[in-house]
């Protein structure tokens, strides 16, 4: 069993992505096990072997006077008694892949102990990393660029598993980005001409724009960040070759 977790912003299309990657990835051959992870999921675009729903229940929290938010981000937390459970359902279907489909609450995963914690927990002893969806929406300004990418970062930083950014709906974009911007990512000297070039941003923004950009670059972490679309089996296809790249690479992080 490998796990791949997919994290994004609210709406960036983590469920449907993990529902079409999954029917993509079976479509090869390999058994692949869908896990919702999102306690507040109303409906999903596919339908998940395993399901946290089953356990936890975001409601049950707000009896208890908390808000829709925080209701959740307790719920999630509270993952970590079912631990066992979720594990022992999972190894009974023993799947080749488990994808996770996480709840778009970023800060579970970026800032707050439990998201780490509780994922840790799921996937003790197995090879495991993160797919982070950058939504498109935020190809619009370079500082959302920039913004994203540090996001990107913080989610590394909190979850410690090998990662790959990719930009999601990319149907949506324009071909330019899709040509000129998105490949350059991880280019210092180009990511500093874009922020030079930005015309929303006062100086002293773009210095900091410019330096978290080098940063982010120089320490090598942005690399190469993939456009998919759900639409576009190709795009798919450049996924799941990174993915298995990645997880073959192996155990350097963990
Ligand atoms: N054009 C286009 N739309 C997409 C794509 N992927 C997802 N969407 C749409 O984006 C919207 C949000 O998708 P979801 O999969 O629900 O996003 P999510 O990240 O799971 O959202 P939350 O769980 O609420 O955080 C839906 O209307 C999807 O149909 C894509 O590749 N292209
Ligand atoms: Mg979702």
């Amino acid at each position: 069993v490998k796990f791949i977790v997919i994290v994004g912003t609210a709406g960036s299309g983590k469920s449907t992505l993990t529902g079409e990657l999954a029917d993509h990835m079976e479509s090869f051959g390999v058994s692949v096990a869908r896990l919702n992870f999102d306690p507040a999921a109303e409906t999903l675009p596919y339908e998940p072997e395993v399901d946290v729903r089953d356990y936890v229940s975001v409601t049950e929290f707000m009896d208890k006077g908390l808000g829709p938010n925080g209701a959740l981000i307790a719920a999630v937390d509270s993952i970590i008694n079912n631990v066992f459970d979720l594990r022992e359902k999972l190894t009974s279907i023993n799947p080749d892949y488990v994808i996770v489909d996480t709840p778009g609450q970023m800060e579970l995963f970026a800032y707050r102990h439990g998201g780490p914690l509780v994922l840790d927990a799921l996937t003790h002893g197995y090879e495991a990393m993160t797919v982070f969806l950058i939504d498109s929406v935020f190809f619009e300004k370079p500082s959302s660029i920039i913004a994203s990418l540090a996001l990107a970062s913080s989610v590394a930083l909190r979850l410690r598993k090998p990662q790959v950014n990719i930009v999601s709906k990319s149907d949506l974009l324009i071909a330019d980005i899709i040509e000129e911007i998105i490949p350059r990512l991880s280019d210092p000297l180009f990511l500093a001409q874009m922020v030079e070039e930005d015309r929303d941003s006062p100086g002293d923004l773009k210095v900091l724009m410019r330096l978290i950009a080098e940063a982010l670059s120089t320490a090598g972490f942005i690399g190469e960040v993939i456009p998919v679309s759900v639409n576009d089996p190709r795009s798919l296809d450049a996924l799941y070759a990174k993915i298995q790249q990645v997880l073959s690479r192996g155990e350097d992080y963990n």
